[in-house]
């Protein structure tokens, strides 16, 4: 497969303006008739004379037609990926007529079947499967589409836009126009017929448009869509608030569908979502679950103006949507709920798994320069590392000058398909602030690395920090160039309280947490008037997307963790702290020595338990333990073992150490309690089932009995599946009983049975991948539902590293096995298996062998996919 570069970009050659679709819907065969308005594109000089190039997959041709007249087989070529046409008059309309078989498609992009209802996935190439057409996004239409199906099996038919016109034919079949009026690229494009049943709800926008919104689910889910709808509302009401954006059509429907490669996807008007981003009741959803739905709700809602509205030029640009639009919804969800904890929660989430990409063989920069399949680039680099450089840039421009940029944004840009540059000089224009050297963040990949260094000079009263930046070299891009990184400090003097701070030739003092600009690889900034040496807190609220190293002690730290007013920093410096400390016993582990915990330590996290009523959900993030994934990102060479061990053992000795605290929190906050999905209740859960965790650590016998008292008088998933995770790291005796009877419960919730699978893949028991293994043969897994996938294989590969990475190579085995089962039918979901693999080169010689040796045999296999291909040689470049 040859790779796609974004510095061989040029405009299409034509144009389409125009889009008139009809389907006809049926169980053997369904036809598509598409009629194309087209153009040459005046951009193009060069392409009078050129050939009309449609881009389509796996399509059966049946006739082409050009202003209404059959065009000569002699006149156009169909290649396996491509309809080539001859002679093409300036402005023409063209008509295709195709078969294509839904139910057999597998792959879930394109067409296909969920359940038995009809849907589409389009982005990023998927409508290429539907029908012939210019498959990129600069290329924008206006849509018309007609849907005929049969009216039992299909009684809901929809698509983009206002329906215009429905109506019935006598041989049972019915039909139904949508129209469209924005023009957009084939990607949003969406299509669902199906027996489904709707929620239906209203929005009155500022301008007073009154907007329907519906939701449809399956039968038998009508009753888990309403925190879904909420969140909508909610997510209209804030962009409107917050940006200034409102809605721009009288109906918006989402639909949500059991089968589904990703999360969700925002479509012009007719969101299609993975049934795991829609459906949630108390009793069969976790607190998690509620704030994922939430989030991602707003995300798609979000994107109907930063990538509906403004789309981007060519899929090189990805993150102009997906980073902006990301942090969108993180800034939702932190004015719905903690911003803290939200905060906490998303640099958790980009150091374990966006920090790993950046470390192995598939890391890219934000906007990357090539791709070999664009499927592979839904990345955390692009999606979450994205959202860090929007949020640097809001950091640099102030919130008033960044909202002046999207305002700029939009008036330049409505209605176009555009580049981050585009989007950075809105940004730069519109607020006077120069970010030239910024614009490093979307073109170098790796972590920078920052050094600190701190000096007081007493009798100067001065206090200096000396920052140093690194930027790694990655694959393909060996040197680098130091960023403009934007730091934020503050100085806590020995009372606690933030220091009023001024730097080297400034009149006054201006505010006790200060921006400092980072631009060359080396700087030091200067405070004056310090009065006594303070305890410096770097990078508040996590200000940049990098790794900092600085010489503060662990008496520094674990003041910061009693003192920081910067609630993230507070955190930080306790997993700063706790990292140094478990990092240091994987050192004795290694060497053979015998492991103890600092007492100081103990009593850094004891006093955080003793506190932990003032902000249940903070300490609940507070107290837990640095992450195995994050431990082996702060090693040379990641030593599963060795960490996980040591992790267990510091568990255990803090509860141990603890235990009459973490009794009587867990006591205090385990009362029955209404149940509600307000960021205080949620956290006051987290807070408990994190008590509930460290105690089972030591799983004695009123350990066990709390734990199955809550297993067994739960009614709350939140605290159920908390229950049973526990209970299945566990030797109780009553752990396959209690497992059995969960799935005799659930089996009829689709999503309550991936949370089943999902906890016995991340099992740290010795038998974890035997289990796995014989769970694939459940009769409740399916190898075709990417949500089983992500649950049973993910879970395990992903959510395991102790026995994934076991020293046989036997998890490796099987992860090869599963990813060539899988892509046959999905590439996509197989390849995205493929993670642990494209981190081979971070574990030691050993086990590098092993996963090279399932690489080869993979890159071996005969027929891969262009997708699997990309990162099983990638990684073993
Ligand atoms: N923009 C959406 C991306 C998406 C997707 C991409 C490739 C294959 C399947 C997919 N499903 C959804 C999701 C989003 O970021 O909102
Ligand atoms: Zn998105």
């Amino acid at each position: 497969p040859k790779a796609i570069r974004l510095q061989d970009y040029r405009p299409p050659a034509h144009l389409i303006d125009t889009v008139d679709l009809q389907f006809e819907l049926g169980e053997e065969v369904t036809t598509v008739r598409s009629t194309l308005g087209i153009r040459r594109n005046p951009d193009r000089p060069d392409a009078a004379g050129l050939p009309l190039t449609l881009d389509g997959q796996r399509l059966d041709l049946v006739s082409v037609a050009l202003d209404g007249t059959p065009v000569a087989p002699d006149r156009y070529t169909v290649t396996a990926d491509h309809l080539t046409v001859d002679q093409v008059p300036e402005c023409f309309s063209l008509e295709t007529v195709v078969r294509i078989k839904p139910q057999e498609n597998t792959a879930l992009e394109g067409l296909y079947k969920s359940s038995g209802n009809f849907c589409t996935q389009c982005e990023a190439e998927g409508f290429r499967k539907i029908t012939y057409f210019i498959d990129r996004p600069d290329v924008m239409a206006r849509y018309a589409t007609t849907i005929t199906a049969e009216k039992a099996r299909y009684p809901v038919l929809l698509s983009n836009g206002n329906l215009v016109a429905s109506g019935e034919h006598e041989d049972g079949r019915h039909w139904a126009r949508w129209e469209d009026p924005f023009p957009k690229p084939c990607y949003l494009f969406a299509l669902v017929a199906g027996n489904l049943r709707h929620a239906e709800d209203h929005f009155r926008t500022f301008s007073g448009r009154e907007v329907t919104l519906r939701i449809y689910v399956e039968p038998g889910n009508e009753d888990k869509v309403d925190h879904a709808m909420r969140s909508l509302k909610k997510s209209m009401r804030w962009d409107e608030e917050v940006y200034g954006l409102e809605y721009d059509l009288d109906i918006f429907n989402i639909v949500a569908v059991g089968d589904f490669n990703m999360g969700a996807m925002e479509n012009k008007s007719l969101n299609v979502f993975n049934t795991k981003y829609i459906l949630a009741k108390p009793e069969t959803a976790t607190d998690n679950d509620f704030l994922g739905i939430e989030s991602v709700v707003a995300h798609e809602y979000f994107h109907n103006w930063t990538g509906n509205r403004v789309t981007c030029r060519d899929w090189f640009q990805l993150s102009l949507k997906e980073g902006l639009t990301v942090f969108r919804d993180q800034e939702f969800s932190s004015d719905m709920n903690s911003r803290a904890v939200k905060r906490i929660a998303d640099v958790q989430g980009l150091r374990t798994v966006q920090f790993q990409e950046d470390a192995g063989a598939m890391a890219h920069p934000v906007r990357p320069d090539s791709y070999v399949e664009i499927n592979n680039f839904y990345t955390p680099t692009v999606y979450n590392k994205g959202a860090e450089v929007i949020r640097m840039i809001h950091t640099l421009l102030g919130p008033e000058g960044f909202r002046k940029g999207m305002d700029l944004y939009f008036q330049r840009h409505d209605g176009q398909a555009v580049t981050c540059d585009d989007f950075v000089a809105a940004m730069a224009d519109a607020s006077g602030v120069d970010l030239s050297q910024f614009q490093l963040w979307y073109r170098q990949a790796g972590t920078p690395d920052l050094s600190v260094a701190t000096a007081y000079d007493e009798a100067a009263r001065t206090y200096r920090l000396t920052i140093r930046q690194t930027v790694p070299p990655t694959p393909g891009q060996p040197d680098k160039q130091p960023m403009h990184i934007p730091v934020v400090v503050g100085l806590l003097g020995p009372d606690g309280a933030d220091l009023p701070l001024r730097l080297t030739g400034e009149a006054a003092p201006a505010g006790t947490s200060r921006l400092l600009h980072v631009r060359k690889a080396e700087e030091v900034f200067e405070f004056v008037d310090v009065p006594a040496r303070p305890v410096p807190s770097i990078l508040r609220g996590f200000s940049a997307p990098v790794k900092v190293k600085a010489d503060v002690s662990d008496a520094d730290l674990t003041f910061l963790m009693a003192n920081d007013s910067d609630a993230f920093n507070r955190w930080e410096a306790g997993q700063i702290l706790g990292g140094r400390i478990l990092l240091g016993l994987v050192a004795d582990q290694q060497a053979g020595r015998l492991l103890d915990l600092p007492q100081s330590y103990v009593d850094a996290v004891g006093a955080v338990l003793r506190d932990a009523d003032a902000d249940p959900a903070f300490a609940a993030q507070a107290l837990v333990l640095p992450t195995e994934a994050y431990l082996g990102t702060q090693m040379d060479v990641v030593d599963p073992e060795a960490i996980h061990t040591v992790r267990e053992f510091a568990r255990k000795t803090l509860a141990a150490r603890l235990r009459p605290d973490w009794l009587a929190t867990y006591r205090r906050h385990a009362g029955n309690q209404s149940f509600s999905v307000e960021a205080d209740a949620i956290g006051r859960r987290a807070l408990k089932n994190l008590c509930l965790a460290y105690l089972m650590a030591l799983e004695d016998e009123e350990a066990l009995s709390l734990c199955l008292g809550q297993y067994h008088g739960a009614t709350a998933m939140t605290d159920v599946i908390a229950s049973l995770q526990f209970l299945s790291n566990s030797n109780a005796p009553q752990r396959d009983e209690v497992l059995a009877g969960f799935y005799e419960r659930w089996k009829g919730e689709p999503l309550v049975v991936d949370k089943w699978f999902g906890v016995q893949a991340m099992s740290y028991r010795p038998d974890a991948l035997e289990r796995v293994t014989e769970l694939l043969k459940h009769p409740a897994f399916e190898i075709r539902n990417p949500n089983k996938v992500y649950a049973l294989i993910g879970g395990f590969a992903n959510g395991n590293p102790v026995r994934f990475h076991d020293a046989t190579g036997s998890g490796y085995r099987f992860l090869a096995d599963q990813v060539l089962r899988l892509d046959p039918m999905n590439p996509q979901v197989a390849a995205r298996m493929m993670g642990p693999f494209s981190r081979l080169r971070r574990y030691d010689a050993a086990r590098q062998a092993l996963m090279k040796a399932q690489l080869e045999r993979i890159v071996a296999t005969p027929g891969l996919s262009p997708d699997v291909f990309e990162v099983a040689s990638k990684s073993l470049e």
